[in-house]
């Protein structure tokens, strides 16, 4: 999966770099038929309803799909790979974790605030030791990752996780490096380091990227879905990374519910549902779902499309008759 040229180069310099300047980068780390096989795997960012399995959510301007390990092997073996655990090791020691993963894609209008990752609370740093690293997965020219040169090294005059974009302009204007570059590019850095995806508009265009990170404090991970269709043995240091038996306590990133979709999401969900509603009867009107008279699954029919115990009705019979319309 990693490119000949940058699987080439060595962990200790990748180290080294990191030590000296808070960051490496590399414009071809994985190749193009890898990355696009990586999104193939994630699927098409769309709210599922009333699906089994692993999908996106959508959180304003931004899909994310936290639980990469569970949905893609290419993530699972990226993120577990040897190379990535040596840098890993290299910069924090023995014992990290790995703290949180997504696969998102951020959309014309998206807006993220300059800020440290080293935090358990939005207001406040703390003394954290950790890496991030950025996999592009679409040529990036809109919505690039921007940080400050050298910030993890120095006070930014607040010791708040967060920065206005005015803050920012005015003291490190000519500290901001953006990363613009094709797909298949990442950057690692020290989590201490100021940074943001450059916000965009008048444009339609998407940016996904592959988002990890790694802590060598253990508690502050998100919970690890794994399909264990990707391996098939496991090592000391891999468990130890991916959390086995250990808790977490942070909550998938981002928290999500129906009201963070945007307009154009939650128009599409209510049209699939309300086109799906009137195929069986179901209608919307001013005062909410009307239910036409219609013909019901009887109750032998449905055992067989349940399983052999039919759902119970602890309602009165109204929602379980909803259950059983038949389709037309
Ligand atoms: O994707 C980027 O450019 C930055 C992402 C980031 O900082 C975050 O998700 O916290």
């Amino acid at each position: 999966m990693f490119a000949k040229e940058f699987a080439g180069i060595s962990t200790s310099t990748i180290v080294d770099e990191i030590g000296r300047k808070g960051y490496f980068k590399h414009t071809a780390a994985i190749d193009h038929s890898a990355v696009d096989a990586m999104v193939h795997e994630f699927g098409p960012n769309r709210v599922a309803v009333n699906h089994h399995g692993i999908s996106p959510v959508c959180f304003g301007r931004t899909w994310y799909l936290n639980q990469v390990l569970a949905q893609s092997k290419l993530a699972f073996d990226l993120i577990t790979s040897d190379k990535v655990l040596d840098i890993g090791e290299g910069v924090l020691g023995e014992e990290f974790r790995l703290t949180t993963k997504r696969y998102y894609t951020t959309r014309e209008g998206a807006r993220m605030a300059w800020h440290r990752d080293n935090k358990d609370d939005p207001e406040r740093t703390s003394p954290l030791n950790g890496l991030i690293f950025i996999f592009y997965l679409t040529d990036v020219t809109e919505g690039a990752f921007q940080f400050v040169e050298g910030s993890h090294l120095f006070d930014a005059g607040t010791d708040k996780a967060n920065f206005s974009d005015e803050y920012i302009a005015e003291k490190f204007a000519d500290k901001i490096i953006t990363y613009t570059a094709p797909r298949g590019a990442f950057i690692v850095y020290d989590i201490r380091t100021i940074h943001r995806a450059k916000p965009f508009s008048g444009i339609d265009y998407e940016r996904s990227s592959l988002f990890f990170g790694m802590m060598s404090e253990p508690t502050l991970s998100e919970p690890v879905l794994i399909n264990t269709s990707f391996f098939d043995s496991l090592d000391d240091r891999r468990k130890y990374y991916l959390g086995f038996g250990k808790r977490e306590i942070a909550p998938a990133f981002p928290t999500t519910s129906v009201k963070t979709m945007d307009d154009q999401n939650t128009a599409k969900v209510l049209q699939e549902v309300s086109d799906y509603g009137r195929s069986i009867g179901i209608h919307l009107n001013k005062d909410g779902p009307r239910i036409e008279d219609n013909e019901f699954v009887a109750e032998s029919d449905l055992a067989t499309i349940s399983g052999p115990r039919p759902l119970q009705n602890n309602s009165g019979g109204r929602i379980s008759s909803l259950f059983r319309r038949k389709h037309p």
